[in-house]
């Protein structure tokens, strides 16, 4: 039931100093921070991460997006933390996102009007979609000694 799950403050999140913010939500619900690196990834990377993608119209834009900027990653741990970590980013799309969500609380476009300006979808965070992904991703993004283990007063008073 304890699962890692991989966060990634977008460069819109970081040119906009959300990631204290965005952190903080996953420190409050008591989710463990156990590796974290800011990293300005090249296209050839982005690639990679947003495999899944490739044949989306659009790839092309969401890689640029990606690139655009430094981003902050981190992987997290807790008790179903894949979908505790969905839950606190919201909807992919921050209009359809409920409000108190990541994703609803610092930004309101749609992927409609990011795919009429033909930009990527602003929409701050990405997050893993489900453990196998999650898995993937961490390994990408992470290597093994650049993930810590260690006790969190949470494991006594949350999990
Ligand atoms: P999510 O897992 O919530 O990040 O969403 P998806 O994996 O479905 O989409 C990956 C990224 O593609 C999202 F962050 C937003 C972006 N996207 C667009 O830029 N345009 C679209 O029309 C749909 C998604």
């Amino acid at each position: 039931m304890i699962e890692k799950s991989l966060v990634i403050v977008k460069p819109d999140g970081v040119e906009r100093g959300l990631i204290g913010e965005i952190l903080k939500r996953f420190e409050n619900a008591g989710l463990k921070i156990i590796g974290m690196k800011m990293v300005w990834i090249d296209r050839k990377f982005a690639e990679k991460h947003y495999k899944a993608h490739k044949t989306k119209p659009f790839f092309k834009e969401l890689v640029e997006f990606i690139t655009e900027g430094p981003v902050v990653a981190f992987a997290v741990e807790g008790v179903h933390a894949v979908d505790n970590v969905r839950r606190l980013v919201g909807d992919t799309s921050p209009h359809e996102a409920a409000p108190g969500t990541i994703r609803g609380d610092f930004a309101h476009i749609s992927m409609a009007y990011a795919s009429k300006k033909k930009s990527g979808g602003k929409n701050v965070i990405h997050a893993s979609g489900n453990k196998k992904e999650a898995d993937a991703e961490i390994k990408l993004w992470f290597n093994k000694d650049e993930l810590h283990s260690y006790t969190t007063v949470h494991e006594k008073h949350v999990f």
